[in-house]
């Protein structure tokens, strides 16, 4: 079995982060995968750490990571990347909003492929609970990165694992929130696959989506535009 890394960003999860690291610990157990789990925390204010120092503390393989620099989800998971043991790779959200079980269909898919894909917009996909807005904004954000990958119904998930040898880390400037879109724009990769999931919105805690990771959003497209028309790189 190879083993996989698991890296969660965090900020001021802490209604959330002890619940989700219990469930996907029994989930990879139940399923003999040997695992880390990196907590990529940005100095949160509220008890997240104190609650994933107390895990880890007895399950070395639950690891905090606390960034006091260079704040931003992407920018942690980037992090996450280089301080990952393993060569097998999941990005997950810390809310639920990624239903845990769908951890292990992941997993087995990337025996074969490069990339694996939780996908709202894949058929047998869906988003519960999300307001009009905000269905908007990620339709607006979908369809502006399907005009560089037309074949992937689900380019901006926050939910994927990939296999760390399609991975040039110092080709990636990390901002906002769309990571995938920066690793598919940026990087050499032959097979992707993308499974269906049920996106729920989060029922504690709170979203920190806000205008400042729309604008970086639109940068970061140009950016990824840019950078593939001087690179000549092809799916
Ligand atoms: N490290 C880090 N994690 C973040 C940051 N912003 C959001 N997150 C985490 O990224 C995940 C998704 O964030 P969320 O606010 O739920 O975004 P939404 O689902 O798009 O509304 C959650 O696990 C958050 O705790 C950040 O600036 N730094
Ligand atoms: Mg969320």
């Amino acid at each position: 079995m190879n083993s996989l890394s698991i890296i969660i960003p965090t900020y001021n999860e802490e209604e959330n982060i002890g619940r989700i690291i219990l469930t996907l610990q029994k989930i990879l157990q139940n399923n003999s995968i040997p695992y880390e789990i990196l907590v990529m925390d940005d100095n949160s204010t509220d008890n997240t750490q104190i609650i994933v120092k107390d895990i880890s503390s007895s399950s070395p393989n639950i690891r905090l990571i606390v960034r006091f620099k260079d704040h931003g989800l992407s920018q942690s998971v980037v992090d996450g990347f280089s301080r990952a043991q393993y060569d097998l790779l999941i990005v997950m959200d810390a809310d639920f909003s990624h239903p845990p079980p769908a951890v292990i269909e992941l997993y087995n898919a990337l025996d074969g492929n490069d990339l694996a894909i939780g996908s709202r917009y894949i058929k047998g996909g869906a988003i519960e609970n999300w307001p009009v807005e905000r269905k908007i904004l990620s339709f607006g954000a979908t369809f502006l990165a399907r005009l560089l990958f037309p074949d992937i119904c689900d380019p901006v998930s926050g939910f994927f694992g990939f296999h760390r040898r399609i991975l040039n880390v110092a080709r990636l400037k990390p901002r906002g929130y769309k990571i995938l879109l920066e690793i598919l724009g940026k990087n050499n990769w032959n097979s992707i696959i993308e499974l269906p999931i049920k996106f729920i919105e989060r029922e504690g805690g709170s979203s920190k989506l806000n205008f400042k990771v729309i604008f970086q959003y639109i940068i970061q497209f140009t950016d990824i535009v840019v950078f593939r028309a001087c690179h000549r790189i092809h799916e």
